[in-house]
């Protein structure tokens, strides 16, 4: 593994980087003056590995953008500015609620012949006006900026120029780091240019990617309160691999998740102590979000992390 230094060295930035720097710094100015505002990066959905540069093939991490986009309302609910860092094409924050052609299926049209309108099928303004005030009230207070990315080098880019933002806010800011990232990709100088052809079978030569929390906590944001998420599919591992990311980086807070349970529960592990949050059958019926409990419990260990003696 190069280091993370050699990364941004050896990978250039996205063609859209410098626009996406330039939102991130003018939204952080915008809220930086509010000194009771707090602001909360969430990444979300997974990245990709490009296996060519003209990229046809690729190695994908799972993750749908659930836990993220439903986190980011939740964090809004809770009064916080939100960058909101995702998968392009991953759910997002409001939209995540109408998935496929069920926003069509909201509608109707009132033929007029020209004066023809759109209008909202009666049974379904009730789920859909909530939703909407929730994020036309997000946007009137400029409280939420949404910036893509698809490969892991994009990814890396984009999160350390959010964290140069950030750092100014000094104990406000919070990183909720629930992307799934590449821990494997094949480096730029391997790479090749074109589509790989398919006369006989490739040898695929993974590296392993530079573990960015490392620099992010100790010198990026040294002082903002940061949580990273930890998914394993085989439970005997989850807690040790949690603690074991939490000496590495010395971070506050691993909420940690096995891939088919993740939606109604995870624990919440810090240096000291172990938080399960389970959701039970009726609650996850009754349409309760395990996102909701995650967000309240951090938003109180957060507010007791920024009183004057933490
Ligand atoms: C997570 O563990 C997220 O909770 C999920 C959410 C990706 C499971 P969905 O978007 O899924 O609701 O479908 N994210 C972190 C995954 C990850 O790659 N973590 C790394 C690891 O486990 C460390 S940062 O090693």
């Amino acid at each position: 593994m190069g280091s993370w230094e050699e990364f941004y060295a050896t990978h250039l930035p996205p063609a859209d980087f410098e626009d996406n720097r330039q939102l991130l710094k003018q939204f952080c100015e915008n809220h930086l003056k509010d000194q009771s505002q707090n602001i909360v990066l969430v990444t979300s959905g997974g990245t990709i590995a490009p296996l060519e540069h003209n990229t046809v093939r690729f190695v994908d991490n799972f993750s749908a953008g659930s836990r993220g986009s439903a986190s980011a309302e939740y964090f809004l609910e809770r009064g916080y500015a939100v960058i909101f860092m995702f998968r392009t094409k991953s759910l997002e924050p409001f939209t995540r609620h109408f998935s496929g052609q069920q926003f069509l299926d909201m509608l109707d049209i009132i033929e007029n012949g020209e004066n023809s309108s759109i209008s909202v099928k009666p049974d379904s303004v009730d789920v859909l006006f909530p939703i909407l005030q929730k994020y036309k009230q997000a946007q009137e207070t400029n409280r939420l900026l949404y910036v893509n990315f698809t490969s892991v080098s994009d990814y890396l880019w984009l999160l350390r120029a959010a964290c140069e933002c950030l750092a100014p806010f000094e104990k406000r800011a919070l990183l909720y780091l629930a992307a799934a990232v590449s821990d494997f990709y094949v480096p730029e100088e391997d790479m090749p240019k074109h589509k790989i052809q398919s006369t006989g079978a490739p040898k695929i030569s993974l590296d392993l990617v530079p573990k960015i929390l490392k620099p992010l906590v100790s010198s990026w944001v040294p002082q903002a309160f940061v949580i990273s998420f930890k998914l394993e599919t085989d439970d005997s591992l989850l807690i040790q691999k949690s603690r074991e990311a939490l000496i590495k980086y010395n971070h506050k807070l691993v909420i940690a998740n096995i891939l088919h349970t993740r939606r109604y529960r995870v624990v919440m592990v810090s240096p000291t102590t172990e938080q399960e949050i389970v959701l039970s059958k009726e609650q996850v019926h009754s349409g309760l979000e395990i996102e909701e409990p995650i967000v309240n419990e951090i938003v109180k260990r957060h507010e007791q992390f920024q009183k004057p003696d933490q």
